[in-house]
């Protein structure tokens, strides 16, 4: 997979060096470049934002600059599109699992209030473009949400986690503990500063254990992700899951507030 990241500030991107992103990218895996937005601009101070029109707080991504970058960028090519911006739409790992089977990305970061929205209209009529949302809090800009989404999608391309498992069992795969977030893991000692590990774990009952983690991870999900936990299917618990729901004083269904 290709990924192209035009942004003000590249060093933000040191990151993608190390660890999973970076060994996928020695391998060839993941074909990362990185550019400064203001290798675009033809002012000695390398401008790149102005006042907006309309009036109001903050600066706005000059349009110009950036159409002369993705055009420089992508020349004949027909990447997707990602903008990052607390207005887009939301990062699930539902819209990660679409974008690891994109062959080329372009990430366009924008700082102060945004980018020019004329930019997103032009490319929008040659490309898929999406506005995307990391979560409901404002950052400063889009580099720190482009180095969460670009670990979300490396993560998942073939080859660059050691064991294929670990990504099926991510609380929000399709096809895991479907709408429930993992429990608790344990590993040696079996006792650690007077804190011992759940028995059942040690106990080799592959069923009792998998129950056990099926009940911690309802708890979780009650105790966390209210909002999960009252989207829950009926269809998909079991008498065990209705009991211990009950335990917890949590009723499933439309009528219930949350806990
Ligand atoms: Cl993608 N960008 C910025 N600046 N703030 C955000 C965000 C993105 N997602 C959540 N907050």
């Amino acid at each position: 997979m290709r990924l192209d990241i035009i942004s003000i500030f590249p060093e933000y991107f040191a990151p993608l060096d190390v660890s999973l992103i970076g060994k996928a990218r020695e391998r060839g895996t993941l074909d990362v470049r990185v550019h400064q937005l203001r290798d675009w601009t033809h002012d000695v101070h390398k401008t790149v934002d102005d006042t907006p029109y309309g009036g109001g707080p903050g600066m706005v991504m000059k349009p110009e600059v950036w159409g002369e970058a993705i055009d420089d960028v992508i020349g004949e090519g027909k990447p997707r599109m990602i903008v990052p911006t607390p207005s887009g739409r939301p990062f699930t790992q539902e819209l990660a699992q679409e974008l690891a089977g994109e062959p080329w990305l372009l990430f366009a970061c924008g700082r102060y209030e945004g980018i020019d929205s004329r930019v997103m209209a032009e490319y929008g009529s040659r490309l898929q473009v999406d506005e995307v949302s990391i979560g409901d809090y404002v950052l400063a800009g889009g580099e720190v949400a482009v180095l969460v989404m670009v670990e979300a999608v490396g993560r998942l391309l073939p080859g660059v986690l050691g064991n294929v498992n670990s990504v099926t069992d991510d609380s929000f795969a399709p096809g895991s503990m479907q709408n429930l977030v993992e429990g608790p893991v344990y590993t040696k000692p079996p006792v650690w500063r007077g804190h011992e590990v759940p028995g059942v774990l040690l106990s080799g009952h592959h069923g009792k254990v998998a129950r056990w983690r099926r009940d911690e991870a309802l708890r979780r999900t009650v105790r966390n992700r209210p909002d999960l936990a009252a989207a829950l299917d009926p269809a998909t618990l079991d008498k065990h899951d209705r009991k211990l729901l009950e335990e917890l004083a949590f009723r499933v269904g439309p009528e219930d507030v949350a806990n």
